[in-house]
């Protein structure tokens, strides 16, 4: 028999209320000792919380729901108590003396929950991203994936992979004989196909997914001086870099989360570009280049209005160029003009960067949004695309199936997934 498990699920202290939230076979025995007598399940019931020598501890709601029909499929109960300091570690502190009671680990109360067969691993991924939401695009995109979307699909995909190899177990039957059903082998063609082609679909709005959970990273890069930390400052409306007139004053790459409509964008801050300089600088000018190099967009940003060196185009990386200290200087035709002693102008580039970001990244919600998720759709595809040369063997057409419905069982954590649990649920919250 397992642990019961308690933690305090709500936020930091003092607070109106406070959620003490427990799971395990012990959990009757708690509500009992606690609260006198088993609520009706669900119901949320007022009730005295005493501790085990009979003291009145708070006066609050308590909620039982009890299993398999629970969150993790355990006996649950939900305490809501009074949020004060003492009066959480009173009930802690009660809970934490009796026996087979210990405290949460971080991500627990989920990770029971897939054990026990509640929900699957995208599934507890999308609790994560969800609790971890600061944007409407990431609340979203993680609500969709908490709620099943990824998992339906994915188990679609493995009952139809099933089907198929069905399909040409059947046709190993015949080949023994002269009638082997070619519409058969045909079928299952057109059948691997457009699994494929579904999983495809999926992986390549999985770019856009990955960037909607991790933020869209835009790097801005320039001469020195170029004003780049002025704008970072601007852009993100308190003051994240230090700006000074020395040239080289960034050495680091600083960051700010930005939401931009909805959508996350990390804004990093670089050493101006340029030969020479000492050599901690000399190593901020490395760092910038080797981030600009894996970003979503470059802000190149020139007091001049000149465009980046070919060294920078030659990353692929879209740029969008764009004259500073606007105020300084007249009129520029073609390049944006940007001026950080002008509010207007800011807000024009906040504007245009929302567009940007918005025309990228909206739309549905992907199904994929983690690396994790895309590896194991990725080996899927290509174990499909391996089965389906032409004139293979049933053998090893039925093999690759069998390989892509692994990497789906994988996916949804069905198999194999033991060393990648640990990796997911440590990154919750403890309670969660
Ligand atoms: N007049 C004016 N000065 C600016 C503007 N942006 C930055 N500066 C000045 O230019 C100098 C260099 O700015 P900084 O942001 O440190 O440039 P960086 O080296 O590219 O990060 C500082 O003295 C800033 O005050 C601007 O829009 N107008
Ligand atoms: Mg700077």
């Amino acid at each position: 028999m397992s642990d019961t498990i308690f933690a305090l699920s709500s936020g930091a202290l003092p607070s109106g209320i406070a959620v003490v939230r427990l799971s395990g076979p012990a959990v009757r025995f708690v509500v009992e000792t606690s609260a006198g007598k088993l609520p009706k399940p669900r119901q949320a019931t007022l009730s005295a919380l005493r501790a085990g020598d009979g003291r009145v501890i708070d006066q609050g709601l308590l909620l039982f729901f009890p299993g398999p029909a629970s969150f993790t499929g355990e006996d649950v109960a939900e305490f809501h108590l009074h949020g004060g300091r003492a009066v959480v570690a009173a009930f802690l502190g009660f809970l934490g003396d009796l026996p087979g009671l210990r405290l949460a680990e971080a991500g627990e109360f989920t990770r029971r929950a897939f054990e026990n067969g509640r929900i699957d691993l995208t599934e507890a991924e999308g609790l994560g991203d969800l609790i971890a939401a600061e944007t409407e695009a990431q609340r979203r995109q993680a609500l969709r994936l908490a709620g099943g979307a990824f998992r339906e699909r994915a188990e679609d995909w493995r009952r139809r992979l099933i089907d198929l190899r069905a399909h040409i177990e059947a046709d190993l039957d015949f080949s023994d004989e002269d009638d082997v059903p070619d519409d058969l082998s045909h079928e299952v063609g057109v059948g691997i196909a457009n699994l494929r082609k579904e999983m495809e679909r999926e992986l390549s709005a999985g770019q856009r997914g990955e960037r909607v959970r991790d933020g869209l990273e835009v790097v801005v890069l320039g001469p020195p001086n170029a004003g780049k930390s002025s704008l970072v400052n601007a852009l993100a409306e308190r003051e994240v870099a230090i700006v000074t007139d020395i040239p080289g004053t960034t050495r680091d790459l600083l960051e700010v989360r930005l939401d931009l409509g909805g959508y996350a964008v990390l804004l990093v801050d670089t050493a101006g570009l340029r030969e020479g300089g000492d050599v901690i600088e000399a190593e901020g000018i490395r760092r910038g280049r080797a981030r600009a190099t894996a970003a979503d967009l470059i802000l190149w940003l020139d007091e001049n209005g000149n465009a980046p060196p070919q060294d920078v185009l030659a990353l692929g990386v879209p740029v969008m160029r764009l004259r500073t200290k606007a105020d300084l200087a007249g009129i520029s035709e073609g390049v944006k003009a940007v001026s950080v002693r002008d509010r207007t102008s800011v807000d024009r580039l906040l504007d245009l960067l929302t567009r940007e970001v918005a025309s990228r990244l909206g739309g549905e919600s992907p199904l994929v949004s983690r690396a994790r998720q895309r590896d194991c759709l990725s080996r899927a595809v290509a174990a499909l695309r391996n089965a389906e040369g032409k004139a293979l063997p049933a053998e090893v057409v039925a093999d690759n199936l069998r390989q892509a419905g692994d990497a789906l069982g994988r996916l949804t954590g069905r198999i194999d997934i033991e060393e990648v649990l640990g990796s997911i649920f440590s990154t919750f919250c403890i309670g969660k």
